[in-house]
């Protein structure tokens, strides 16, 4: 806000650009952008992925300014073109991944990776999710509520039949998740001009329900699917508010679990392509059930409570914070598995190593911790930058920064099915892009 431009009594609120003094004005051809804590623990970080020039991955400083950390990263991808991004926890190790397709280029999957005190990227697209199309919106989001996520990529039919791609993110324990092509079924749409495309839960049934918009060269209607397996899971929608009641864009909330471990998702209203996503965390749980959920805000405030049974399958308001709500001691949290109540009264990983130093077998006797459980190697000596590997028969390398995941994609899925209210006058897709 540019304070002596405005008068908020008299309704006038005016902004000024500061995009020199922030370090963020760089020419480009932008594309996708995407806010939230991605490098930063609160603090939103903004990536962009362009067209004719490298992405930027903008890590907040916390004092106004941000330093572009794509090339560290290895987010940069110079020669491509980005249209939609999302951002999602998709190996669920608590740090927040990045998907984004690229215009008739490789689309990729990158999942954040830290070593030697180094934030590295690494795409483990798989070749048939990579596969070149002519993509806009990327939706990540769990259509099914089993807790893996999905991927959509809504394309263009730009000269010929492209059809929309759907793709399952399986999370792994002790390796890189799987990526499984599914069916969309009606979402198909090998004709459809595919401009936008968002999810939200319409019909307040727990699953969400996608919107597609389509145009530009040619009018054709807006569809919307609704998906037709996973009725029976469980499911918890989270609203993160600001303090003056909005919708918390940028709020990071974690929700602990029973059995899977934390799932995190980040309240991005910016993702997609041309379109703006519900500001809303919704997580899919399969037939696990929620123990606690945390929001952290922008600014690094925190609230954490219980989740009741009863709350499950519902849509839960978190509130800002007020002083006056804030307990002088914090209430006992149930952090469910793998993860422990803190001083601060936050839930974190339960390191097991330390807490139980036996826990590992003689076998395999080197216990690694890890987010939200831990894994037992053999103590074969390696060289640096190697470890050994699962069965301690050979040294492999350590987690590389380079390469990608062998293809392991197949139709599993019942195809979606296409509701009958085509022509909802949705205002939520912005058409200002033209190819
Ligand atoms: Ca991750
Ligand atoms: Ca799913
Ligand atoms: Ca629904
Ligand atoms: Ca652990």
């Amino acid at each position: 806000m540019d304070p002596e431009a405005s008068d908020l009594s008299q309704g006038i609120l005016a902004l000024r650009d500061v995009a020199a003094e922030a370090g963020v004005s760089k020419y480009t051809g932008g594309r996708g952008v995407s806010v939230g804590p991605i490098l930063s623990s609160s603090a939103s970080d903004i990536f962009c992925d362009n067209e004719n020039g490298p992405n930027f991955l903008f890590h907040n400083q916390g004092d106004g300014t941000f330093v572009d950390a794509a090339t560290s990263a290895g987010v940069d991808d110079p020669h491509q073109h980005g249209r939609g991004v999302a951002l999602a926890d998709f190996n669920r190790d608590g740090k927040v991944d990045i998907v984004y397709g690229n215009w008739n280029g490789p689309h990729r999957l990158y999942l954040q990776m830290s070593a030697h005190g180094k934030v590295r990227f690494r795409d483990i697209a798989s070749p048939k999710f990579s596969m070149p199309s002519p993509v806009r919106t990327v939706i990540a989001a769990d259509f099914d509520n089993d807790q893996e996520l999905e991927i959509f990529f809504n394309n263009f039919a730009h000269r010929s039949s492209s059809a929309n791609r759907l793709f399952r993110v399986i999370r792994r324990e002790h390796g890189d998740p799987l990526i499984e092509e599914l069916n969309p079924g009606d979402a198909l749409e090998p004709e459809g001009r595919g401009t936008g495309g968002v999810v939200t839960d319409f019909d307040g049934d727990g699953m969400l329900d996608l919107i597609l918009s389509h145009g530009e060269s040619m009018a054709q209607p807006l569809s919307v699917f609704r998906g037709n397996q996973g009725f029976s899971n469980n499911w918890l929608r989270v609203v993160p508010r600001t303090r003056f009641g909005a919708f918390a864009r940028g709020a990071k909330v974690v929700l602990y679990t029973k059995k899977s471990g934390a799932h995190l998702r980040i309240i991005d209203g910016g993702s997609g392509y041309l379109c703006e996503m519900e500001p809303v965390a919704h997580f899919g749980l399969g037939k696990d059930e929620a123990s606690s959920v945390e929001v952290t805000w922008p600014d690094g405030e925190m609230t954490s409570r219980n989740v009741a049974s009863e709350e499950m399958n519902s849509v839960l308001e978190i509130p800002y914070p007020r002083d006056e709500d804030r307990p002088q001691d914090p209430a006992p949290l149930e952090c469910g598995q793998g993860f422990s109540q803190q001083e601060n009264g936050h839930c974190l990983d339960t390191n097991e190593c330390i807490q139980f130093p036996f826990v590992c077998p003689r076998d395999k006797p080197v216990c690694v911790n890890t987010y939200g459980s831990y894994r037992c190697r053999t103590n074969k000596r390696c060289s640096r930058g190697y470890e050994p590997n699962e069965d301690g028969t050979a040294c492999v390398a350590q987690v590389a920064f380079l390469g990608g995941y062998p293809s392991a994609a197949f139709r599993i899925s019942e195809p979606l099915s296409r509701a009958s209210y085509l022509s909802l006058g949705l205002g939520l897709c912005l058409q200002l892009y033209a190819l």
